[in-house]
């Protein structure tokens, strides 16, 4: 069962045909420094690098073109000036489609970025400073990014989704003394309360921070903590600022993702590295010629906006949309009056987000042009077949490829791909690697499977784009993903390759679980649960959903003397919300006397996931839970449901 296959002819020059790829993968992985020096030249280096990778699994130590000395800010706007001054680098199509837009050039791009760096510096920001930037889907949040680069500082980006005790975590943790936020944001209808929520955060324990700059976006009023709160407008200037010249292997940026314990962790990666790796992705799997337009409908908040709005389309010196609203705005036709609106060529989107619209029909996509889409992408969960084929026939009328891309935070870019006219598409599979990847599967035992075959998939090699390390923890990272198969990196997925080569991710095998292509610990749901004054346990597992991919379910025992109800029910939902964000809703709360566990203690996970997904038949082996009995009043409650 290898899916369909699809193909298209591609006939554009800039393509890399399937001999170019098998003769660059090889390369890649025999003369990996030639390979990696000779796409370091994508970029430009104050000091060229004369060594590509020195890296270790074992034990871990992983640094890419160490001696070269860079600026990505410099590689994304300023190297541009000279011939793309005015080509459009970013457009931002706001949250209203009544309210005006803005078009910037790369030359405007500068002047504002070196506005931005200026504002920036004026409260005290250092090169090697952590800046905390909270944002709307605004031109401005990627100013700071940028500005951040320029001046060497490492930027930290908190969803603009994360409820304040999430970003006050995220600013404990990085020892931020720096926020940059908006008055507040807009998706749909909804006002995001930003900076509001940054004033609650401040006001949590262990907070450090000194200064918050202040975007206007939405004009609400907005109280100023004299001292510590600066608007944006106000602190701009045009002096001079020259890019920091910083060393490959400084860090970048830190960006907060779940994990399968305890608190999210901050992936931290390295300037040089990242910047190659976002920069040869970009070229490769979207396959970008000058004069298109690309958007990426990704948040700046997760590491697909980092790679695939900013650093690879800009360093690429593409024309990179930016996008406030979301895609049920008026209606559902909204992204297709924006391709429209715009003339977008490349679109790069969710899964989530094609299964919500597929489910409205297709006459919100038909009514619209799209004549001008060439090149689909989809990341953030597996893509089921159904899903793909709308893509690909009615959205791309079966003339754009589509580019399923698997990677995650950690690998910084694209792993697997197909490339537009190098591979045959299957519905479903992400393809194969790119260049310099070697994957593996593994047993539970560690043991590698040839050939056809599912389990466990790792990465042997260090590729550029590899997270260092995880933020002031760097045992974390090591136990996290070199502990489970020594001297490999494990992805936390499951995969499996077919009688072609091709992967398929089949889901995480940890306790992550992809909400709307989210990743979400569990760990972190049960935590926000039991902050609770009436909850005494909770265990929460993933269980699969129509649009989401992947719900949240969560089974709850409270105190003694409680009682389940729909209000508490409720209660619960809108408590982990404020807790984490909206994104960790739960979809089903069951109330239980118990959970299943171990004569140890372990709660039966393997069990609460069969019973949450209504597969009852496949419990497996449950004598050595401590009280039996319990599965039979499990099954009861999720009937009940
Ligand atoms: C880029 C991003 C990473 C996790 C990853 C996997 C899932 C991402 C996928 C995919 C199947 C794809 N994932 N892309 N699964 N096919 N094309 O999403 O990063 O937020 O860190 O999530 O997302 O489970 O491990 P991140």
């Amino acid at each position: 069962m290898n899916g369909f296959v699809q193909r298209i002819e591609q006939n554009r020059e800039t393509h890399c045909s399937a001999e170019e790829y098998q003769h660059l993968y090889r390369r890649s992985l025999e003369q990996p420094d030639a390979f990696w020096l000779d796409q370091a030249q994508r970029l430009d280096w104050f000091e060229a690098p004369t060594k590509a990778g020195e890296w270790s699994f074992d034990p871990v130590d992983i640094r890419w073109f160490a001696d070269g000395t860079l600026n990505l800010c410099h590689n994304a706007v300023d190297r541009h000036l000279a011939e793309r001054g005015d080509t459009t680098a970013l457009i931002f199509e706001p949250d209203d489609p009544a309210d005006d837009g803005r078009k910037l050039t790369y030359s405007e791009l500068h002047s504002e970025v070196v506005g931005m760096a200026n504002a920036l510096k004026a409260m005290g920001v250092r090169k090697g400073d952590r800046v905390t930037i909270y944002m709307p889907m605004i031109v401005e949040g990627v100013l700071a990014m940028l500005a951040c680069a320029r001046i060497g500082a490492v930027h930290s980006v908190v969803f603009g989704g994360f409820s304040p005790e999430a970003l006050a975590g995220r600013l404990v943790d990085c020892e931020s003394r720096f926020v940059v936020t908006a008055d507040g944001g807009k998706r749909g209808t909804k006002p995001i309360p930003l900076k509001t929520n940054v004033d609650a955060a401040l006001e949590l324990e262990g907070v450090t921070v000194e200064k918050v700059l202040v975007v206007r976006h939405t004009a609400e009023d907005t109280a100023m903590k004299e001292g510590r709160d600066v608007w944006y407008h106000e602190a701009v200037s045009d002096a001079d600022c020259p890019c920091e010249p910083m060393k490959a292997e400084d860090p970048l940026f830190i960006l907060y993702t779940s994990g399968s314990t305890g608190k999210p962790k901050g992936v931290l990666h390295a300037t040089g590295g990242y910047g190659v790796w976002t920069a040869t992705t970009f070229h490769y799997v979207f396959d970008y010629e000058p004069g298109e337009i690309y958007w990426c409908t990704a948040d700046i908040g997760w590491v697909t906006g980092h790679s695939y709005i900013v650093y690879g389309p800009l360093i690429n010196g593409a024309t990179s949309l930016v996008f406030e609203g979301v895609p049920n705005y008026p209606d559902h036709g909204r992204l297709w009056d924006v391709v429209d609106k715009h003339g977008v060529n490349i679109l790069y989107t969710a899964p989530t987000a094609i299964r919500a619209l597929m489910r409205e029909g297709n006459g919100f996509v038909t009514s619209r042009d799209r004549s001008s889409l060439r090149l689909l992408g989809t990341v953030g969960e597996p893509i089921n077949p159904e899903a793909w084929r709308w893509y690909f026939d009615v959205v791309g009328e079966e003339r754009a490829p589509v580019v399923d891309t698997w990677w995650q935070t950690e690998t910084g870019g694209v792993m697997i791909t197909t490339l537009p006219a190098a591979h045959d598409m299957k519905p479903g599979s992400a393809g194969k690697p790119f260049f310099g990847v070697v994957l593996e599967l593994v047993d539970n035992d560690g043991e590698v499977l040839d050939g056809e075959a599912a389990g466990n998939l790792c990465i042997t090699q260090s590729w550029p784009g590899q997270a260092r390390t995880v933020y002031g923890d760097h045992d974390r990272f090591v136990q996290t993903y070199f502990s489970t198969y020594r001297g490999k990196y494990f992805t936390g997925d499951g995969c499996r390759r077919d009688e072609d080569g091709y992967y398929w991710i089949t889901g995480r095998v940890d306790d992550v679980i992809n909400v709307s292509g989210h990743r979400m610990g569990t760990a972190e749901v049960e935590s926000a649960l039991v902050l609770h004054d009436k909850v005494a346990e909770a265990a929460v597992v993933g269980y699969p959903h129509d649009i989401k991919g992947q719900g949240i379910y969560c089974y709850v025992t409270l105190n003694a003397g409680e009682e389940g109800s729909d209000a508490l029910h409720d209660e619960l939902r809108v408590h982990v919300r404020k807790e984490i964000g909206p994104i960790a809703t739960p979809d089903h709360i069951q109330f239980t006397g118990g959970l299943p566990k171990t004569r140890s203690g372990k709660i039966m996970r393997r069990i609460l996931r069969k019973i949450a997904e209504n597969d009852f038949g496949a419990l497996g082996d449950t004598s050595t839970l401590a009280d039996p009995s319990l599965v039979d009043r499990l099954i009861e409650g999720r009937q009940n449901r």
